[in-house]
């Protein structure tokens, strides 16, 4: 049996009260121990940004690399060791940007791994400049009279690279969180390829606030067909507007895995 409390060390994170992360590290932790997958199976691997942290404050094996190199790490260690479970995270600025170039190379690969990404639309750790997925028109230190490029959308670029399991939760539900990091690990278990989780991530202190998303956050219904992927793209088309967020898996198929 694996128990919540094995994952958890003495040391207390030093996110800002309130940030996203402290929803998503539950959710993790819950995740891998309601499939009674333990510490000592686990590695846990990120880059650079606020989310960068989660490693520190999990007891399981886990590597902090430099900004946006997560995933050629985590892909290495899952080549190394096929058994065990690899997540790796990533920030939207740290993801999308510094390692997008990774991020569109590993959606092709298609290794078991999954690939959750703090995506809080800002680059936190730095103190508030814009990121790949802030909102056009934002104004932030790094762009006082607003930002010119439209928004990144991570969904699109994951299911049209190549990724076989391609999903949207919100770290302010933790009950939905639970069930669709639960459905991408098993998805990596079951040898069918990498899992992308972009995660809506309230950001207290630079970003938006949980009521923002609370009123836009909607789930896929069981209509979605998640294995047709023209059905899939159309879905994380429609939520360019970022009026209407859905949420839920977008995408899953099966692949042709090396390892
Ligand atoms: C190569 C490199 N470029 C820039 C930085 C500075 N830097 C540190 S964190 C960060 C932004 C992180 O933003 P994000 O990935 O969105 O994570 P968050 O802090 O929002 O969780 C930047 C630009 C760095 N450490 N290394
Ligand atoms: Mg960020």
């Amino acid at each position: 049996m694996v128990e919540l409390k094995d994952f958890s060390r003495c040391e207390q994170p030093n996110w800002c009260l309130g940030c996203g992360d402290f929803g998503i590290l539950a959710g993790m932790k819950k995740a891998l121990s309601e499939l009674t997958i333990g510490p000592h199976n686990t590695v846990l691997v990120s880059g650079v940004g606020c989310f960068a942290k989660l490693p520190y404050w999990t007891k399981a094996y886990g590597f902090v690399g430099l900004h946006g190199r997560g995933l050629p790490i985590a892909q290495g260690i899952k080549l190394a060791n096929p058994k065990l479970t690899v997540i790796a995270f990533g920030g939207d600025g740290d993801g999308y940007g510094e390692g997008g170039n990774h991020f569109i190379h590993a959606c092709r690969r298609n290794l078991n791994i999954c690939y959750f990404v703090h995506n809080n639309e800002v680059f936190g750790l730095t103190t508030g400049q814009y990121s790949p997925t802030s909102e056009k028109g934002r104004k932030s230190k790094s762009s006082p009279l607003g930002t010119l490029e439209k928004p990144l959308n991570p969904l699109v670029l994951a299911i049209s690279s190549g990724a076989t399991f391609v999903a949207r939760a919100y770290a302010g539900d933790l009950t939905q969180l639970v069930n669709i990091m639960k459905q991408a690990i098993q998805h990596t278990q079951q040898g069918k390829g990498f899992a992308v989780m972009d995660i809506l991530q309230p950001c207290v202190s630079f970003g938006k606030n949980y009521e923002h998303y609370q009123k836009r956050v909607y789930y896929l219904g069981k209509e979605h067909d998640a294995t047709n992927k023209i059905k899939a793209l159309e879905k994380a088309l429609e939520c360019e507007s970022g009026e209407k967020l859905a949420c839920g898996v977008f995408l899953v198929n099966s692949n042709t895995s090396v390892i």
